[in-house]
């Protein structure tokens, strides 16, 4: 059973636009394209109303975007409580804090979370170039973030304390797709323990389907029980989906990408694996940078992927709740 919810905030990204991702997904047919794998769509809700105007001071926009991501934490725990699989529809990436804070909270912080990005995402306010909070959830959720963060970014120790909570996401990350990395982002990295990064080059030597094994395995050593997904479509090579917000060459094929889905699809059939899959994000969809809403499309085709859609017969088996 999936709750779709709908964030269509952007004003923590470099590029506004993103806050019309979930129409544009709608628009292609998201919702047939998950009930056509079998699955029941339960509710379509919107997160936030859509707005027009952004305010310039920093530390507004900071204190709205914590509203923001505290009524999707609340309508994504709602969804988990419930019994739900909630897809975030963003979007920018900032949004994760809220999505995945209510992930860890049902949890009790039991959670891996899969991050198929061109980016890690894992800058603090001190590390990061342009100050943009998209860049920085997963640090976010990591707890990460010295003294003085709150100053570089308003609202951050708010975010770690009211939002996050303890105990965070304890390094349980799985980047895939990775090709831009800061130097602020790679030197983070190593404070994670648990985190592991699959970059393209990984994926040019070892292909998808040897990367997605070890993915697999590490899942397992986490211990985690539970898995969240963020898929940000920037993983995506930008000829397939040009119209994101920070779109970086040398990304994902159409098939590799679909590839992904199909077998994370595999693992949720399979009553074998250790954790299951509880919800997913799908960010940084938007209409203003594209070209006939391709990127949509290829976001709702990933999803359709990622739902068991095939190319001949379904698969033997049904995700496992
Ligand atoms: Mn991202």
């Amino acid at each position: 059973m999936v709750d779709l919810i709908a964030a269509p905030f952007d004003w923590c990204g470099r590029l506004s636009g993103s806050r019309l991702g979930p129409i544009a997904m709608r628009m292609a047919g998201l919702r047939a394209a998950i009930e056509g794998q079998g699955e029941t769509v339960r509710h379509d809700l919107n997160s936030e109303p859509l707005t027009a105007d952004q305010p310039l001071n920093r530390d507004d926009i900071a204190s709205f975007a914590c509203e923001v991501y505290e009524r999707l934490k609340s309508q994504t725990l709602d969804s988990l409580r419930s019994g739900g699989r909630p897809l975030v529809m963003g979007g920018d990436h900032s949004l994760s804090i809220g999505s995945i804070s209510a992930a860890l909270e049902h949890t009790g912080g039991d959670l891996a979370v899969l991050w198929i990005d061109a980016h890690m995402d894992l800058n603090t306010p001190d590390t990061s170039p342009s100050g943009n909070l998209h860049g920085m959830p997963v640090a976010a959720l990591s707890r990460m973030g010295g003294a003085g963060s709150d100053e570089l970014m308003p609202s951050w120790d708010r975010i770690l304390d009211q939002i996050v909570g303890k105990p965070g996401l304890q390094g349980r990350v799985g980047w895939i797709g990775l090709r831009d990395v800061d130097p602020g982002e790679a030197n983070n990295l190593k404070k994670l323990a648990n985190a592991k990064a699959w970059t393209m080059q990984d994926v040019d030597h070892r292909s998808v389907s040897g990367v997605m094994a070890e993915v697999d395995a590490w899942l397992k050593a986490s211990g985690a029980k539970n898995l969240w997904i963020s898929f940000d479509v920037d993983s995506l090579d930008p000829i397939y989906a040009p119209g994101t917000g920070t779109a970086v060459r040398g990304g994902f094929t159409y098939r590799e990408g679909h590839m992904i889905a199909e077998i994370m699809h595999e693992w949720f059939c399979d009553a074998s694996k250790p954790y299951r899959w509880i919800g997913m994000d799908v960010v940084e969809v938007n209409p203003l940078a594209d070209q006939n809403n391709e990127t949509a499309k290829m976001a709702v085709e990933w999803v359709a992927s990622l739902f068991g859609r095939t190319v001949l017969h379904r698969y033997a088996g049904e995700p496992v709740r």
